[in-house]
């Protein structure tokens, strides 16, 4: 252990911890911007290249960026003098004088790390007012729009994708003050190998990169007379909405998120988790159909579209593996516009289908040809994230916080636990396990949770035993661990039966198109947590149990993976 004083205030900590994570143990907060750490998910940007988080070392010359240098003994470190708060300043002031100034109508204000930076050191003028550069803002792709121009070379973005995701679309371009990051040989980000996931976009400190907004698009729909349009919500969304109204992180909004968007004007307020349900159903048929024919095992899940599009760009060679399933909210809009319009009788042609994803790779998702029924009528027509419905109920006045709480609409609308636990890591195999216990065995699952499912490890193991046969299955998150599993299945290193993977680290809790984390993985935790207890809280855990989803098969779909599954809940992949 290493003895020091930070602010006078002596502490003992950890060898080879940062003055900065030191400093942060007594609660004094020295201000960064390039920092981002979730040390238990092992995501760290190294580059220190901001210098905001500088302070002063007893016995030293120069400032030292408090990030990326070692506590030692005996170190005598001040936070707070006026030289390092001015240095501080400095930073913040000459990274502002080429940074656009356009911060009331960017899309990031008030959620800007730069612009409270600049509020909290009370920069109140730029003294280096330098060239603005004019690089072309590329609105190429589906998902995510990205403008070089608000780019402060943090590098965050190049950390999350190089490193954590191994998809590799970014790198640092130019010299000096010319830097910015871009994709490798300024591709448009829809030609790069982009899989959409927005990690970039959860990390990006400014408004350089944004998730592409489709709220007028969904306002549009709401006011023409002639269309029926339907809501759906993801699983993660109910835990994470309410951070944009000031409520706790993990706090569990579902009622009074059903209420906002009743006030909205959405026709009907459907809930993806009932299509989980759905595709817990077809997924746990499709492995017991794989077991009894000595199908290729592992099955991979495949409800995540940035996973999807990357292992059709990175691994085109085990195509056949993944589920075939759909997404859930892909499900969800299908059946919309097939059983739901077909029991009541609506024109499946007036139907709009938005759904509410704490995902960006979603709204790619939602465009894939192969992905409805023709051009003119995809499952989904519009996805917007959980920070675009935030900003809805906010434009349209709606006191967030003081809602009473609703209930989904019927016949779409009902889940039970195994379908919340989609929005965490392992969740959708703990989901799938419950089901394929009691189908393969034919017995009642008494303890439904599987704990070596759960929790931030980057890659999770276990073996399940079920009837005399030793299940090895498998959980990641985050696309760099999905890339290592993969490898060793390609080497005949590693040999599994089922696989969940998830893009994101966190699973879709910590979606790129969730309310920004700020490096803070006890959020992440929260959120978790609350997916957890909202499972407990219902009165049925186990998909097959869903009598909503028992309907639908009795009434409409007939067997699970049979025919008519095919036709709308099954899809296929491409090269
Ligand atoms: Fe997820 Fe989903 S669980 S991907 O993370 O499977 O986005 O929340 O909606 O579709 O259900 C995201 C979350 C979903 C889907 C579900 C799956
Ligand atoms: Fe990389 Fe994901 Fe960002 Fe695409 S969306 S550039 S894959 S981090």
């Amino acid at each position: 252990d290493i003895q020091m004083t930070i602010n006078d205030i002596p502490i003992t900590v950890p060898k080879g911890m940062s003055i900065l994570d030191a400093a942060r143990t007594i609660n004094i907060d020295i201000p960064t911007l390039c920092y981002l750490n979730l040390h238990e998910m092992n995501i760290n940007n190294h580059i220190a290249s901001c210098r905001v988080c500088l302070v002063d070392i007893e016995g030293r010359r120069n400032l030292a960026p408090s990030c990326s240098t070692p506590v030692q003994n005996g170190m005598v470190v001040k936070t707070d003098t006026p030289l390092a708060i001015q240095a501080r300043r400095t930073m913040v002031e000459l990274l502002l004088s080429d940074h656009p100034k356009s911060c009331l109508t960017c899309a990031k204000n008030l959620d800007c790390d730069l612009q409270s930076l600049a509020a909290d050191l009370g920069v109140r003028n730029i003294s280096y007012e330098g060239e603005e550069c004019e690089f072309e803002i590329d609105k190429s792709s589906l998902a995510i729009i990205r403008d070089p121009n608000k780019c402060i070379r943090c590098r965050r973005c190049e950390t999350m994708c190089n490193e954590v995701q191994t998809v590799g679309v970014y790198s640092a371009v130019g010299r000096g003050f010319e830097t910015v990051v871009k994709t490798a040989f300024d591709l448009p980000q829809h030609d790069t190998s982009c899989t959409f996931c927005g990690q970039c976009v959860a990390v990006c400190p400014t408004g350089a990169l944004m998730e592409l907004d489709q709220v007028d698009k969904v306002w549009k729909a709401l006011n023409d007379p002639t269309r029926f349009v339907v809501v759906q919500t993801a699983p993660a969304v109910r835990v994470a909405l309410g951070e944009g109204f000031g409520l706790e992180p993990g706090t569990i909004v579902t009622g009074k998120m059903v209420s906002a968007l009743r006030r909205l004007g959405f026709d009907r307020v459907f809930d993806t988790d009932f299509a989980a349900d759905v595709t817990i159903m077809e997924e746990a048929s499709e492995l017991v159909h794989r077991l009894k024919n000595g199908g290729r095992l592992p099955i991979l899940t495949s409800c995540c579209p940035a996973w999807v599009k990357f292992f059709e760009h990175q691994f085109p060679d085990l195509l056949d593996i993944p589920s075939t399933c759909k997404s859930p909210h892909e499900m969800l809009g299908v059946l919309t516009k097939s059983y739901y319009a077909e029991t009541y009788g609506i024109d499946p042609k007036k139907i709009t289908v938005v759904s509410i994803m704490p995902c960006i790779a979603k709204k790619y998702e939602a465009a894939r040809p192969e992905l409805g029924q023709s051009q003119v009528m995809p499952d989904v027509d519009i996805v917007i994230t959980t920070r675009e419905l935030s900003r809805m109920i906010r434009e349209a006045g709606i006191h967030f916080e003081h809602l009473k709480d609703e209930e989904f609409d019927d016949l779409l609308g009902e889940s039970t636990g195994a379908s919340v636990i989609f929005g965490t890591t392992g969740g959708v195999l703990e989901a799938a396990l419950r089901t394929a216990y009691e189908w393969i065995t034919g017995e009642t699952l008494e303890k439904v949770e599987f704990e070596a499912l759960r929790g931030m490890d980057g890659i999770k193991e276990a073996i399940i035993p079920i009837a005399g046969r030793d299940y090895r299955v498998a959980v990641t998150h985050g696309l760099g661990h999905a890339r290592y599993i993969l490898e060793k299945i390609q080497t005949g290193e590693a040999h599994y039966d089922v696989i969940e993977i998830m893009a994101c680290p966190g699973g879709c809790i910590g979606g790129g198109g969730q309310p920004y984390h700020h490096g803070n993985v006890e959020l992440l935790k929260a959120r978790a947590n609350a997916i957890y207890e909202e499972d407990r809280s219902k009165p049925l855990r186990k998909s097959h149990e869903n009598p909503a989803v028992l309907a639908l098969y009795k009434d409409y779909i007939g067997e699970p993976y049979g025919e008519r599954a095919h036709q709308l809940l099954h899809t296929s992949f491409t090269k």
